[in-house]
């Protein structure tokens, strides 16, 4: 089947009516069910599956070995995400095995296709969770006490959903198994639009991570407050916002698309704001740099108004450069496309520090992603799925 046909047959799965687009998060209903459908994709493209003990899922072609070729990505998505995010590099590794097997083509080493658990950290807040968790990178412990916005733990939301969260944890095994991981996803962002290219390799991923804010006030009266009495944590939440924006200078990226007032009602001013930072810079120094800028600017503005603030970094990951022997190799096996950098994290992000990866990217024509406006076009994305089981024959023959 083809990547579109394959996109078809779940883009009925996690819709979101109230925000649109699609929200598929970690061990929810809607991911459950698509992880189900990969299981049964998988099986019948004769591969055989089992699922880590970080609840990832790994559809094997050939005995789970060391040395092997593995693709894949993830299925679930931020809060009214797009289509293709994630989804797409999970249907066209899919199609790539169904064209590769279709051709008589005998891979010399293991090939797997892996689907990774919560990428987005759309529900417990910290992304690549699979994939951290897998290669050591995050600590169990921590993890699991994680809670989403109705206080479920990871812990629970596992054990509900008949994964073992005691089992958590580093997976040597299942990392030792991976000789290179290769990781296709639409492109976020205009890049290949400029380039006029159908598909890309990537060069590197932005230093990032996420910080939470926790403005704390004096909960009152919107109306039998006075201006003067007030310690409204809702200022210096504000100020942050602002703050962010001043500070993303020179390439560099800060966000706030999440700010929970407690107790939130309309008539009421808030005791407590949570506001979470997403910052992204060039470099680990730049980054840095750019969270103390806020950061300082937020402690200015909650003194201001007597309030407190609290700062936790809740996930962090450096930049990452992608082998650049792999990502030359495989631009040039693919006749020269173009390589270029991102600023969206991804697993193989997680991975390039462990074991050789690579990603191929996807035109996407309006470049907006983690929105319903994220797009493919069905002739790219055949393109990808082609570009990527050429890739994989490349580095599934014997060396
Ligand atoms: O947030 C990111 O960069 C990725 O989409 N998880
Ligand atoms: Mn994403
Ligand atoms: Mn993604």
């Amino acid at each position: 089947m083809t990547t579109t046909g394959l996109l078809r047959t779940i883009s009925g799965v996690g819709t979101d009516r109230g925000r649109g687009g699609y929200s598929r998060h970690g061990f929810a209903k809607a991911e459950l069910e698509l992880r189900d459908w990969f299981i049964a994709e998988a099986g019948w493209c004769g591969l055989d599956v089992e699922v880590d003990r970080n609840s990832n899922i790994w559809a094997w072609w050939g005995d789970p070995g060391p040395d092997a070729v593995v693709t894949g990505s993830h299925l679930d998505s931020v809060p009214g995400g797009g289509a293709f995010d994630g989804p797409l590099g999970v249907v066209s590794a899919l199609a790539a095995v169904e064209a590769m097997r279709s051709k008589g083509f005998q891979p010399a080493k293991p090939l797997a296709v892996v689907v990774f658990a919560e990428e987005e950290g759309g529900r417990f807040g910290v992304p690549c969770l699979g994939s951290r968790l897998l290669t050591g990178s995050l600590d169990p412990a921590a993890a699991l006490g994680l809670t989403d916005n109705s206080g479920v733990t990871l812990a629970d939301a596992a054990e509900t959903a008949g994964f073992d969260p005691a089992a958590f944890g580093r997976d040597t095994e299942a990392l030792s198994r991976i000789g290179c991981f290769i990781e296709l996803h639409v492109e976020q962002g205009r890049g290949l639009i400029e380039l006029d290219a159908p598909v890309g390799v990537a060069s590197s991923i932005m230093a990032h991570g996420r910080w939470r804010f926790r403005f704390t006030g004096e909960g009152n009266h919107a109306g039998a407050t006075p201006i003067a009495d007030r310690r409204d944590p809702m200022l210096p939440a504000s100020q942050l916002v602002l703050a962010a924006r001043r500070a993303a200078t020179g390439g560099a990226r800060a966000t706030v698309g999440r700010l929970v007032p407690n107790p939130g009602g309309t008539n009421v001013i808030a005791s407590t704001v949570d506001v979470w930072l997403d910052a992204r810079a060039e470099n680990d120094a730049s980054t840095r740099d750019l969270v103390e800028k806020i950061t300082s600017a937020a402690t200015v503005a909650a003194a201001d108004e007597g309030c407190a603030v609290t700062v936790t970094e809740e996930s962090y990951g450096d930049t990452v450069i992608f082998d650049p022997a792999l990502r030359d190799d495989l631009s040039r096996m693919l006749g020269g496309v173009p390589a270029l950098p991102t600023g969206a994290g991804h697993d193989a992000g997680v991975l390039a520090a462990h074991v050789p990866a690579a990603m191929l990217f996807v035109r996407n024509p309006t470049g907006v992603s983690h929105a319903p406006a994220e797009h493919a076009e069905p002739a790219d994305c055949e393109a990808g799925a082609v570009a990527l089981a050429s890739v994989l024959e490349h580095l599934a023959r014997s060396s």
